[in-house]
């Protein structure tokens, strides 16, 4: 393995241990943190970063926030898990507080995003063949290219990237491809009386922070109810107050028919996530049909409340809202030459890079490192901005300043 320059003894050691012990499967920028508290993580050499990834927008609350962590070893040092074999008493009122949070009929709670999407996924073929009356093994569902909605072998099976699935194959039919912010597209495809749901990101992260038309989601949802389509909102990343609304839906009135939520439902603590319906999308999966040995856990019930709680006690939507055109702001203010496009909703944002490098966006990820801001590049030239929804008017300021002084990398 290369020694990363400038990188310490430790660190290095560190990097070292998982190159030998750890699977490949990722190629993490040179830099081995061992703190985190807000906005700020630290190296184990003690440098000072801001945050600028959030954990992909699973730390919204901020590093180990103070009270989801107080939640997390309060019920930790009582009950953990009971399985769902026995009832126990935080599940049912988790239950009630997310689905009166988001005016849901009721909740099937998972652990991680994909378990979630995949958990959708039944709950819209279930639908299909026990209510709509598509034939059974027959149901599709329309998704766009560009998706990223996890990496199981299903819901790579309709995936647009390459990457994520070659050599992964046999993958699971049913799913029809459509382009993204397309509705045209999308109304042709729901032509198909098989067609039972349309999975979307309201704004597609893994594809750069590609943020629709507006009205895209509402002209999308009318098209849905008009075909008896089941509108399936992928707000893993996006909601949660990400972009300056509680749910990214939000920004158009949308209410998906079914609901995905995880990430930052539990704060950056633990993997929790969620799927919200109403009664006759929900209640076609019936006892034994569907589960897992973790879902709705005690320790993620309580963890999840505190996590919702603290956001909206904490106003961090409108926080984000107005962070977000500051920074927004205050990049299209350097007005430089290497950054051709600034897009983003509230405090999800991504700039493109233009530059004869093709490692250009890479280069400024590592030169920011140095100057103590964490980002990563993501499909080559985008470089996705996301810090936890914390972030106040003075940092804001001075992460602008650390991007303008690290684009001088790229000169
Ligand atoms: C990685 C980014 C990728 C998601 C949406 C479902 C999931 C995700 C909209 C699955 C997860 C993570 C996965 C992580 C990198 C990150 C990510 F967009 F957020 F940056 F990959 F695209 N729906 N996104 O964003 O949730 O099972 O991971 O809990 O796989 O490298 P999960």
């Amino acid at each position: 393995m290369q020694t990363t320059i400038n990188l310490s003894e430790k660190s290095q050691y560190y990097l070292e241990l998982e190159e030998k012990y750890g699977a490949h499967n990722y190629h993490p920028l040179p830099v081995v943190l061992e703190r985190g508290e807000g906005v700020y993580v630290w190296d184990i050499d003690g440098k000072k970063y801001y945050d600028f990834l959030s954990g992909y927008s699973a730390i919204n609350q901020g590093h180990c926030h103070p009270k989801i962590v107080q939640s997390f070893i309060e019920q930790s040092q009582k009950l953990t898990l009971t399985s769902r074999a026995f009832y126990n008493n935080n599940l049912g009122d988790y239950e009630k507080f997310i689905t009166k949070f988001f005016a849901y009929d009721k909740v099937l709670p998972m652990n991680t995003g994909v378990e979630a999407v995949e958990t959708a996924i039944k709950l819209c073929r279930k639908w299909a063949y026990e209510v709509k009356g598509i034939k059974e093994g027959k149901a599709k569902i329309i998704v766009c290219e560009g998706n990223f909605h996890g990496r199981t072998s299903t819901v790579i099976s309709f995936s647009s990237d390459e990457k994520a699935r070659k050599n992964f194959g046999p993958y699971m039919p049913g799913f029809v491809m459509i382009p993204y912010n397309d509705v045209n597209a999308l109304a042709a495809a729901l032509d198909d009386k098989e067609v039972a749901g349309f999975l979307v990101e309201p704004i597609q992260g893994e594809a750069g922070v590609f943020v629709p038309d507006k009205g895209y989601l509402s002209k999308a949802k009318l098209l849905c109810e008009e075909a008896n389509v089941l509108f399936i909102g992928d707000e893993i990343q996006t909601g949660l107050a990400r972009t300056g609304k509680m749910l990214a839906c939000d920004h158009e009135d949308v209410r998906p028919d079914i609901l995905i939520l995880g990430k930052a439902l539990s704060g950056g603590m633990m993997p929790v996530s969620a799927v919200l319906a109403d009664d006759d999308v929900m209640l076609t999966i019936k006892p034994g049909e569907h589960g897992s040995t973790y879902g709705g856990n005690p320790l993620a019930c309580k963890v999840a409340i505190t996590s919702l709680q603290v956001l909206k006690d904490e106003k961090m939507a409108e926080n984000a809202k107005a962070m977000g055109e500051l920074f927004r702001t205050g990049l299209k203010n350097l007005n430089s030459k290497h950054i051709t496009i600034i897009r983003g909703k509230g405090l999800l944002n991504a700039i493109v890079i233009k530059h004869p490098n093709k490692e250009a966006a890479l280069d400024l990820c590592l030169e920011l490192k140095e100057n103590g801001l964490l980002a990563k590049p993501t499909q080559g030239d985008k470089i996705r901005f996301a810090p936890p929804l914390v972030i106040t008017k003075n940092q804001v300021a001075e992460c602008i300043e650390i991007i303008r002084k690290s684009l001088n990398v790229l000169d």
